[in-house]
């Protein structure tokens, strides 16, 4: 990485601290990815964007800052991306993985909290993030209690602005739910000062579902037998599509996916346990469950998560003339995603079987960050309805600390030689 420290400086950043940061990171990507073997020469681009994520990327968004551009940090796939483009600002999502943030993050919040939750709040008020520094308005959800109660502490840090997001999926919900974007269109139009446009919607509309179509495209190349491209490499690919430029990520992932395809014309049979993860989202630089899963000889080749299906499955439609009927669109398309705040998710059941059928998969491993309640709560619906169908299943709960890695390397080693 370059010499940031200026820019670092002028957004208000504790430079001591994120030093510290800053050294951790190259040695536990080196140790977890640069250690694979035969990964896609693509992904060359996706280390470029790790190893430049405080950097490089930063430096484009200040441009982008400096021509006028409003950002906005998101910590939820519930967010539209399309709205916030069509305003002219820059999205960047803000959840953060790292263990780094927590002591920061039980400054100011309870110890028994999802650690999510802590490391983002941990994040702003160590001023050790440059997205968080570089952001001119969070918006947050009603999604589960912490997320929802931590908003209340950013406001004391940054302007937020909170989507209410039904916790039902009956027809008034879809109702509500097209009545917040259409709230958040207007914060957007007056934070910016530029009009969202029937044309401007539609064109975004577009844009993020190429984004979609790219992301679906690398998790169709991972149903093959073997998958072309690691569990870990997949899983960076979709933490940087939080961050990075919209068109250029579309074009590096379907370079990446160009390859792959060329990969899977010769498959080299390789005996691996197939597995799918399913639960709570990774937020970069989490990658401890599939390093031991893969440390461990099996692939992962599917996340049912939000950093994985949930973030690209089902397009927007951009038919309709008038914004309405947009929205109307776009809250038929986000209110589809299944996330175990809502009650009841049974589709979030359908979606595992299904992907246990279409990846074709040996086990399922359910992945649940300490104290969410709703994933944890929905792990007995998973887990009978894979018993119903004999698909194995493991439950891990785990937080973002290194001490449990030796157990739930046991946990996962004795599963796959169950499976
Ligand atoms: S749509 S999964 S990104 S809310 S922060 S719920 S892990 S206790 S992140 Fe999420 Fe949107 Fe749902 Fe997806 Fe649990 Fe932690 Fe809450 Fe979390």
């Amino acid at each position: 990485m370059g010499d940031y420290r200026d820019m670092w400086k002028n957004l208000g950043m504790d430079l001591e601290k994120h030093d510290v940061l800053c050294e951790a990171l190259p040695q536990a990507f080196g140790d977890i990815y640069l250690s694979q073997e035969n990964r896609p020469d693509a992904m060359n681009y996706f280390n470029y964007a790790l190893a430049e994520v405080h950097g490089a990327r930063i430096q484009e968004i200040q441009e982008e800052k400096n021509n006028g551009k409003k950002v906005i940090g998101t910590f939820c796939v519930f967010v539209p991306d399309e709205v916030i483009l069509a305003a002219g600002a820059v999205g960047v999502g803000l959840c953060s993985g790292s263990q780094f943030w927590i002591a920061d993050g039980e400054k100011v919040l309870p110890r028994n909290l999802c650690p999510l939750v802590k490391a983002f709040v941990g994040a702003k008020v160590s001023r050790t993030c440059p997205y968080f520094q570089s952001c001119d308005m969070i918006v947050g959800e009603t999604t589960c209690d912490g997320k929802k109660k931590a908003y209340e502490i950013m406001e004391e840090y940054v302007p937020v602005h909170i989507m209410e997001l039904p916790q039902m999926k009956r027809e008034k919900n879809y109702e509500e739910w097209q009545d917040e974007i259409k709230l958040f269109i207007k914060k957007m139009e007056e934070l910016t000062g530029n009009k969202i446009t029937v044309e401007r919607l539609r064109e975004t509309i577009d844009l993020c579902n190429r984004k979609r179509r790219a992301l679906k495209r690398l998790y169709d190349l991972r149903k093959n037998t073997p998958s072309p491209i690691s569990g870990l490499d997949a899983l960076l690919v979709s933490q940087i599509a939080f961050m990075d430029d919209i068109e250029r990520f579309i074009e590096k992932t379907n370079e990446l996916c160009d390859e792959l395809e060329d990969r899977v014309k010769t498959p080299n049979a390789n005996g691996m346990k197939r597995i799918m993860i399913t639960g709570t989202p990774m937020a970069v630089p989490n990658w401890k469950l599939h390093s031991i899963i893969e440390g461990l000889g099996a692939e992962v080749v599917v996340e049912e998560t939000c950093t994985g299906t949930r973030y690209f499955e089902n397009e927007v439609s951009s038919e309709g003339d008038t914004i309405d009927d947009l929205v109307r669109n776009l809250a038929d398309r986000y209110m589809n995603i299944n996330c175990a705040c809502f009650t009841p998710n049974r589709g979030r059941i359908d979606d595992i079987l299904r992907y246990a059928e279409e990846y074709d998969v040996d086990g399922v491993i359910y992945y649940n960050l300490s104290f969410c309640h709703t994933y944890a709560i929905e792990y007995g619906k998973v887990e009978k309805a894979l018993k119903e169908k004999n698909i194995p299943l493991l439950n891990i709960e785990t937080d973002y600390s290194e001490e449990d890695a030796g157990q739930i390397k046991t946990r996962v080693e004795a599963f796959l030689e169950m499976i």
